[in-house]
This record gives structure tokens, sequence and C-alpha cells, in this order.
């Protein structure tokens, strides 16, 4: 069990009402079902949140994190996108992950999820803050990362770095966010929803440098990202940086191996394992 979270019997105020959970477990349910799983039993049980993601998705580790920083137990299901479970329409029409189930009520799109966690366990650790300006400035903020860094992310993986409008787009947006964002976290001395928001995209940037042929310059942005990997919850909950540019790769060339979802599990034991600085020197010996 990762530090920091709500073990076995949690107690948590869902809307007026009080519940106990039963055990919560943080455990690998389905690893990347595909059309011919059957719907997981894990779905139908009370008081359980289930996480339906795909290990390198962007938008579902907004999730883990956010779960992670909460302390909120919950059971994962990966899934193979190329091959979607007929159940997975039955919880999000369009198909996508990530979904939130909880007492058979299911939450989809990033930031309503985000905003679900909040209002459904206020007693955890918040994402928002409580005034109406700065809950706006939060939405703006995660806004302005979904219209402006996504799409030029996207162009620019597509491209393998070609595309100079997506290379541009990028680079003034960047621009305009290091200058809203603050060190160490994004509003000053909190962890909020924006970091959460901005963090799998600036970590992509970054892992994906030669792929995207692109150099993210911010000093800010630079700044903050050293901050924020290194907090337990980014730290616990991020996803392998080799096997995020394996699947990039495949990604790029139209052809997403979502096989290797299978392989991110459990993802502690392989994270960045080629790349820290013992195994190189024991690949240099
Ligand atoms: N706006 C959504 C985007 C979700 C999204 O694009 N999910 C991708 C995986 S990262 C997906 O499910 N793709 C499969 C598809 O679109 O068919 C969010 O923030 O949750």
């Amino acid at each position: 069990m990762s530090p920091g979270r709500i073990p076995g019997t949690a107690r948590h105020i869902i809307g007026s009402q009080n519940i106990v959970s039963s055990i919560l477990c943080h455990s690998l349910q389905v690893n990347m079902a595909n059309k011919d799983t059957p719907r997981p039993a894990v779905l139908n049980e009370r008081n359980t949140i289930s996480l339906l993601g795909m290990p390198f998705c962007p938008s579902t580790e907004r999730i883990r994190l956010a779960l992670g920083w909460k302390g909120l137990e919950y059971a994962k299901i990966d899934i193979d996108l190329s091959s979607k479970p007929p159940w997975l329409f039955d919880l999000n029409p369009f198909g996508q992950v990530p979904v939130l189930v909880l007492n058979e009520f299911a939450v989809y799109d990033s930031m309503i999820c985000l905003e679900y966690l909040d209002e459904a366990f206020p007693s955890t650790k918040r994402l928002f803050p409580s005034d109406a300006d700065h809950r706006a400035w939060m939405r703006l903020f995660a806004n302005f990362v979904d219209k402006r860094i996504v799409p030029a992310f996207w162009g620019l993986l597509k491209s393998k770095g070609q595309s100079m409008s997506d290379r541009i787009a990028m680079d003034e947006g960047l621009d305009i966010l290091s200058r809203k964002i603050k060190v160490p976290f994004v509003i000053g001395t909190d962890l909020t929803a924006a970091d959460i928001v901005l963090f799998p995209w600036v970590k992509r940037l970054y892992t994906l440098t030669a792929m995207l042929r692109f150099e993210l310059k911010q000093a800010q942005i630079l700044q903050w990202y050293d901050g924020v990997v290194a907090h337990e919850v980014f730290a616990n909950e991020a996803s392998s940086n080799n096997l995020m540019r394996r699947f990039y790769d495949s990604y790029s060339l139209g052809k997403p191996d979502y096989t290797l979802g299978a392989l991110a599990i459990p993802e502690r034991e392989l994270r960045d394992e080629p790349e820290t600085k013992q195994a190189l020197l024991r690949q240099n010996k």
C-alpha cells in the first residue's frame, strides 16, 4: 500500500450520507480489459471506487494523482482502448477513459472527475479552493491546458516535431503558463487541481523531448516540475518513463501498442529502471 492512503476501513461523508466503506483496496482488478473481458464484479461493490483507465493516458494519470493526494483507495481497471469492452460504453457513452465508478454512479472527463472527488469526499484533502474567484481561475487554467497545450502536444507527436504551427503554439502556451505558475505549486504553497491537471503534459514534454524534437525551456515551468515530481504523490502515481516512451513511439506511428499497458504493472518496479544513475553505471561497467 502506498504511503498516505486511507487503509482498510475508511469513513467518508458522501453528500448527506455517512458511509463507512468496507475494505477499499488499491489493487489491480483487471489488467487491460478487452472486448472479451466480462464486466468486472468490483463495479457493483458498494462503497468501492473503481477507476477505469489506461496506464499511459494523461487524463487517467490526473485521476490517479488526485486519488493518491486524497488518500483514497480504489480498484484499478485498465482498458485496452484498441479492443474496448462493451460495458465501457454503458459507463461512458463516448467510450473513453478515465471513468470513475462509485455505487453504480459513473463519472467521466478528468476535470469533472476531479471536481466530483472533491465534492463526494469533502473530508479528504481538497483539490479546489473554496471561493468562487479562485475556483473559476482553476477551471480557466485547466481549460487553457486542454485547449492550448494538449492539441499542440498531439500535433508535435504525430509530426515527430515537424509541425511548425504546433511548435509555435506550444511555446506560446508554455510562455503564458510560465507567467501564471508559482513554485513549488501552481498557486503557491498548496498542491491543487491546477498542478494535477498540468503535470501529465509537462511530464510528457519532458520525457519525450527527443521524439517531439521539442525542448521545454521555460525556467519557471522547469523549476515547478522539478519540485512536484519529487512530491510523494507524484512520485508514487506517475507512470514509467521508459514504457511511456515506447508507448508514444507506437502511437506516433499510428499503431498504439496497448499491450505495453500490461507491463506497466507493477509500475513502481519498472519505473525509470534503465535510466537511473545506478543502472547507467551498471550498464557502462
Ligand atoms: N477530455 C477527456 C479526454 C479523455 C481521453 O481522451 N481519453 C483517451 C485516452 S487518454 C481515450 O479514452 N481514448 C480512446 C478513444 O477516444 O476512443 C478527459 O479529460 O478525460
